[in-house]
């Protein structure tokens, strides 16, 4: 076979005209050869089966010839009414599942009249406050027969009462109930940020969610453990498997220390990865992800082949759309739909291409869902089981994603396992890392990304974009709560509450069970949450600079030295604050941009997450900052960046130049401009560009 590989780059080095093939380096630090043999094969790989344990070629033995992968689109905004007519609409129209969004105070545990959320209310998700908006949001939708996925972490406990007793009232019994919820708080403190307790009480949380759901609940699945957020954060796919299914063992240990058998919950956990745009390593992390969990659950004992089984959900990528000729991003759903049905997935929402500017329209949404029809109907992907199997490529890519992940696991282990390792900062610290070198990588064209760093158009045409009229969502839940807590038994309300702080407090009881007493008498979503803060408190984040990454990235660029130059010749260093405003849990924009400006020599500082306008610009005012420099991804940078320039000079301090970032569409930047806004930099950005024009105008301030 040595020969084989001899023969071959003999040839190849005459064709390229002397130049030996080389294997590419990936950013998983893996060695990717131009050409695999059966050499390469790695030696299990000849004897697996589908639908036997470890299950690297799938779950079921039929797979899609069997079942096609569920198309379950993730889909909310504003309120109940709007998202259930838009559910409706889908379905009808063949997706197959539901998969809900909800706003950001839902997310954090704030009902909509809460002060610190009034610019985040209906915002990038549904806002529900109560069961009343639970029960509308499913209207006319049989909770028995529909499987549904509730994207919630931090607020899980009230909003899974609140669609038990949703259920309840429609007439369907709980363990009737299908779908998941996702319940994974760990990489909420890595990456995605909607977390509200402590790590010790929020592990809490999920073993008693485990706890109910395997007793009361056997068609749910009690958390999606999900890695997702991690690439979307910037994380390599060895880190994105490893840190996943850590997390999964760290859930695990939580439940059997709450002595419950493995074989009893293990079959309903399930999982939630990103699939990016590279194809055939995005196929080979679904492949080892199977293999290497069924290691795992056999060395921790179990004994059932389900519990051994990773299903799991895919997304396409987020972070791969581009804001610029976003038709192209049709294309890259496309190919990574392909990658994740290809690797195995059992259900898929793929993103429509409008996506890195604003939530989806109808049509956009129309496209994202027709792309998985079309596969599904007219690619013959599923006419064949695991069609990838035995590719020389496929299977060695599988086996060193697979060894790359485990040396991560490793090092997670030593540490104590993730709730340690997440204390200490470790994966958070590592996946930064990742997403500077990745930007800096884009940045200096060596990533290349079709029609934003090459082949860019000269003009861009406008895209039509769905608007959230916030305030008047806000006030109609508003009055949907006042007159709720009118019509309720506010003793009977009260007591549930308070044996929730009680249960809270002693370590007694399942929150979940007592969470559903409250939501039956009307107790809000704010409410429940209030009554274990009471006992658990409220989680505060210690926000960190990385340092270094641009700085190596960009060792003997002349233009970067240069704008380092300019930088140290000011008289004083310029000075940022680098801000996220509301319940924006989304940080790897904020967290690149401190980075690559501290390295080029301005002093930089990050807020503390979630803070409102007003206190960004205190802080602002303190440090004594030239630019506060607003980073906002969930669409509420029209309300609330205003707010913060309002701040800034009700407190006399004008000349502090703001400038806002992240997922800002195009429409809105003359809006922006108009209310102070010195620049915007949208998706795509170059950071270097982005800090010489900052300097410029800290420049233009300190000539005035
Ligand atoms: C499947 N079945 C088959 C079969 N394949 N039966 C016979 N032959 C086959 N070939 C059966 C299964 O056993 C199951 O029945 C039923 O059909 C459904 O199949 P499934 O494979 O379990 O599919 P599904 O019900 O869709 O469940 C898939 C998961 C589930 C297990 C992965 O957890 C899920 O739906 N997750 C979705 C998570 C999600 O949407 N997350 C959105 C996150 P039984 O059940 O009886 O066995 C969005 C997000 O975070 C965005 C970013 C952000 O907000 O930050």
């Amino acid at each position: 076979m040595a020969q084989h590989k001899k023969q071959w780059a003999d040839l190849a080095t005459s064709e390229a005209k002397g130049r030996a093939p080389r294997p590419k380096k990936t950013p998983e630090g893996i060695g990717v050869d131009p050409v695999y043999f059966a050499a390469d094969l790695p030696e299990a790989a000849s004897d697996a089966v589908p639908g036997i344990a470890p299950f690297t070629r799938g779950v079921r033995a039929t797979m899609y010839t069997g079942r096609p992968w569920t198309i379950r689109q993730y889909a909310g905004f504003s309120t109940a009414e709007e998202s259930n007519a838009f559910y409706r609409k889908n379905l009808a129209a063949g997706q197959k599942g539901l998969s809900v969004a909800f706003d950001l105070a839902t997310h954090r545990g704030y009902d909509s009249d809460h002060p610190r959320v009034a610019g985040d209310v209906g915002k990038a998700g549904v806002a529900i406050d109560s069961v009343e908006d639970m029960k509308i949001l499913f209207d006319g939708i049989p909770l028995d027969k529909m499987s549904v996925s509730m994207t919630m972490n931090g607020a899980v406990i009230p909003v899974l009462a609140m669609y038990i007793v949703a259920g309840q009232e429609q007439g369907v019994d709980k363990s009737k109930l299908s779908g998941t919820v996702q319940n994974d708080i760990l990489k909420e403190f890595m990456v995605r940020n909607t977390y509200i307790y402590p790590p010790e009480p929020s592990m809490r949380i999920i073993s008693d969610i485990i706890e109910y759901t395997a007793a009361e609940m056997p068609k749910f699945n009690s958390i999606s453990i999900s890695g997702y957020h991690m690439q979307e954060a910037g994380s390599t796919l060895a880190q994105e498997l490893a840190y996943t299914l850590a997390d999964g063992m760290e859930y695990v240990r939580a439940a059997m220390n709450k002595g419950l058998d493995i074989d009893a919950f293990a079959p309903r956990l399930s999982f939630f990865f990103c699939i990016g745009m590279n194809m055939f390593m995005e196929a080979a992390k679904l492949r080892a992800a199977r293999q290497m969990w069924a290691k795992i659950m056999t060395d921790f004992g179990a004994k059932s082949e389900k519990s051994k089984m990773l299903r799991t959900h895919c997304q396409t990528s987020g972070v791969s759309l581009t804001e610029q000729d976003p038709y192209n991003n049709v294309v890259r759903t496309t190919i990574e739909a392909m990658a994740a049905t290809l690797g195995g997935t059992q259900s898929l929402h793929t993103n429509s291409f409008d996506e890195a500017i604003a939530l989806p329209t109808e049509t956009s949404a129309r496209i994202a869902r027709n792309t998985q029809l079309i596969l599904q109907h007219e690619s013959g992907i599923t006419d064949v089981v695991d069609p990838l199997g035995g590719s020389y490529y496929i299977e060695a890519l599988t086996a060193d994603l697979a060894e790359k992940a485990w040396e991560l696991i490793a090092e997670v282990e030593e540490m104590g396992g993730m709730t340690a390792a997440v204390e200490a900062g470790l994966p958070k610290m590592r996946i930064e890392e990742a997403a500077a070198h990745r930007q800096a990588r884009i940045d200096k064209g060596e990533d290349v990304i079709v029609g934003v760093n090459k082949y860019r158009l000269e003009e861009e045409d406008e895209l039509d974009i769905r608007e959230i009229d916030n305030t008047a969502v806000r006030a109609a839940q508003i009055k949907r709560i006042n007159a709720m807590k009118k019509s309720r038994n506010s003793a009977k309300c009260q007591e549930a509450l308070n044996a929730l702080t009680q249960a809270a407090t002693d370590k007694t009881g399942n929150l979940l069970e007592l969470a559903v007493e409250a939501a039956r008498h009307r107790a809000t979503l704010g409410e429940i949450s209030d009554a274990m803060e009471l006992a658990f408190s409220r989680h505060a984040a210690v926000t960190r600079v990385i340092s270094g990454v641009y700085e190596n990235a960009y060792a003997g660029d002349p233009e970067y030295k240069t704008l380092q130059s300019r930088v140290s010749e000011m008289q004083t260093t310029p000075h940022v604050l680098v801000a996220k405003v509301g319940q924006d849990g989304h940080d790897r924009g904020a967290k690149v941009i401190a980075t690559a400006f501290a390295d080029l020599g301005f002093t930089v500082d990050l807020s503390d997450m979630f803070e409102t306008p007003t206190e960004i610009a205190t802080k602002a005012i303190k440090l004594g900052v030239d630019v506060v420099g607003v980073s906002s991804l969930a669409a509420g940078h029209k309300t609330l960046i205003p707010e913060v320039i309002e701040a800034l000079r009700g407190a006399g301090h004008p000349e502090i130049i703001v400038i806002a970032g992240g997922v800002i569409p195009e429409q809105d930047y003359d809006f922006l401009l108009e209310a102070g806004v010195a620049q915007v930099f949208g998706p795509g950005s170059n950071v270097i560009e982005a800090a010489s024009s900052v300097l410029g105008h800290v420049q233009g301030l300190r000539r005035n």
